[in-house]
C-alpha cells in the first residue's frame, strides 16, 4: 500500500511538473502573440487586395482572351432576343459583383485589425434592409418577367407557316420524323416499336402513311422558316440542345415538349460567317441520360426551300417501305441520284 502511495505521489509530482513547464510555455507563447497575430492581419489584409486586383485582371483577361471564339451571333430569332436578355442580366450583374467584390476586398484592407480603433456597432437600421431588398426584388423581377415573356413565347403557338419535326431521344441517338403532305403526324404507341418501326407508329391510322423517318443524317430544316420542334425521350430524359439558334427544350418520355423558333441562316452562311470549312449545326443532348450521353450529337443542315424540297422528295414514308410494292422503273424526270438516295432511305430503315 505503502508503495502504491510513493507511485501515486510520484506520478502527481510528475504531473505537476509537466503542466507547470507546458503552462509557462504557453505564457511565452502568448507573450509573442500578439506581435504575431498583429504581423499575420497585415500579411491576411495585403493578401485580400493582392486576390481583389489579380482576380478582377483575371476577370478581364479571360474576357479578352475569350472574345470572338465563343459563340458568335445568335442563328434564330429567338436566339437574337436571348442573347440580348443575357447581355442585360451580365450587365447588371457584373455591375453589382464588380462593387460589392471591391467594397469587400478594399474594406477587408482598410480597416484590418488596428489597436486605435473599435469596431462600430450597428446591429440594424429598418430603412437600409428595406432599400437592399428592394431593389433586388424589382430588378430580378424585371429579369425573370422578361424571361417569362419569351418562355411563352417559344414554347406558345408557332405561326401559321411553321414546318413540324418531331425529334425523339433515345440512349443515345436522335431520330426524325416528318410530317409528309398531310402536314399531321400520325399516332403512335410505344408497345408498337420494333425494328421495322422504331417510332411506334399506329399503321390504322391514315396520317401516317406519309410521314418520313429519318434517323443518321442530319435533320433538315428551311432558312426563315419557322419551325416547330414536337420532341419526345423513348427511355429517360434527355434534352435538346441547339446552342447555335439559343435553344433549349427536355426530351421527356410520355410528355411531348414543344419549342419554336425561325432559323435566320443557311448552314453555308454559318461557313462563310465563322470561316470553318466544316461548320455543322449541332443536337447536343443537354441532360446526363447515361455513359453514351457525350456521343449523343444530332446534326442540322438550315438550307433554302428548293434544297430542302429537293432533299425530302428523296425520301420514302417508312409506311410506303414497309408495306407498299416497290415502283416500276423511276419516272423520267427523277435523275439516277435522286434514285440511288431513294433506295438508300429505304435500305437505312429496313437495316433498322
Ligand atoms: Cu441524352
Amino acid at each position: 500500500m505503502q508503495t502504491f502511495f510513493i507511485i501515486a505521489i510520484l506520478l502527481l509530482g510528475f504531473l505537476i511538473t509537466f503542466q507547470i513547464a507546458k503552462a509557462s510555455e504557453y505564457v511565452a507563447v502568448l507573450r509573442g502573440e500578439e506581435k504575431a497575430k498583429k504581423q499575420t492581419n497585415k500579411v491576411n489584409a495585403f493578401m485580400l487586395l493582392a486576390f481583389l486586383i489579380l482576380g478582377l485582371i483575371g476577370v478581364y483577361y479571360c474576357n479578352e482572351s475569350l472574345k470572338g471564339k465563343i459563340l458568335g451571333e445568335a442563328a434564330s430569332n429567338h436566339g437574337k432576343h436571348i442573347d440580348t436578355m443575357m447581355d442585360i442580366t451580365l450587365i447588371l450583374t457584373g455591375v453589382v459583383f464588380i462593387i460589392t467584390q471591391v467594397l469587400l476586398f478594399w474594406f477587408g484592407y482598410k480597416y484590418q485589425h488596428s489597436d486605435k480603433r473599435k469596431a462600430f456597432y450597428y446591429p440594424h437600421n429598418n430603412k437600409l434592409e428595406v432599400i437592399w431588398t428592394v431593389i433586388p426584388a424589382i430588378a430580378l423581377t424585371v429579369l425573370v418577367g422578361f424571361g417569362i415573356f419569351y418562355w411563352f413565347k417559344i414554347t406558345g403557338d408557332a405561326p401559321a407557316n411553321a414546318m413540324e419535326v418531331e425529334v425523339t431521344g433515345s440512349q443515345f441517338k436522335w431520330e426524325f420524323r416528318y410530317p409528309g403532305k398531310d402536314k399531321t403526324f400520325g399516332k403512335k404507341y410505344y408497345k408498337n416499336i420494333t425494328g421495322d418501326n422504331p417510332l411506334g407508329q399506329i399503321w390504322e391510322d391514315g396520317a401516317n402513311r406519309d410521314d418520313i423517318y429519318v434517323t443518321g443524317e442530319p435533320m433538315h430544316l428551311v432558312v426563315n422558316k419557322p419551325v416547330r420542334l414536337v420532341i419526345n425521350a423513348k427511355d429517360v430524359i434527355h434534352d435538346v440542345g441547339l446552342i447555335h439558334f439559343r435553344m433549349k427544350m427536355d426530351a421527356v418520355p410520355g410528355t411531348p415538349t414543344t419549342m419554336w423558333f425561325t432559323p435566320t441562316k443557311t448552314s453555308k452562311d454559318m461557313v462563310k460567317e465563322t470561316g470553318q470549312q466544316d461548320f455543322v449545326y449541332e443536337i447536343t443532348c443537354d441532360q446526363m441520360c447515361g455513359r453514351g450521353h457525350t456521343n449523343m450529337r444530332g446534326e442540322i443542315v438550315v438550307e433554302s426551300q428548293e434544297e430542302f424540297d429537293a432533299w425530302l422528295a428523296g425520301k420514302k414514308s417508312t409506311y410506303s417501305s414497309l408495306f407498299e410494292q416497290p415502283k416500276a422503273p423511276a419516272p423520267a424526270q427523277k435523275t439516277d441520284s435522286a434514285a440511288t438516295k431513294q433506295e438508300g432511305a429505304v435500305s437505312i430503315i429496313k437495316k433498322k
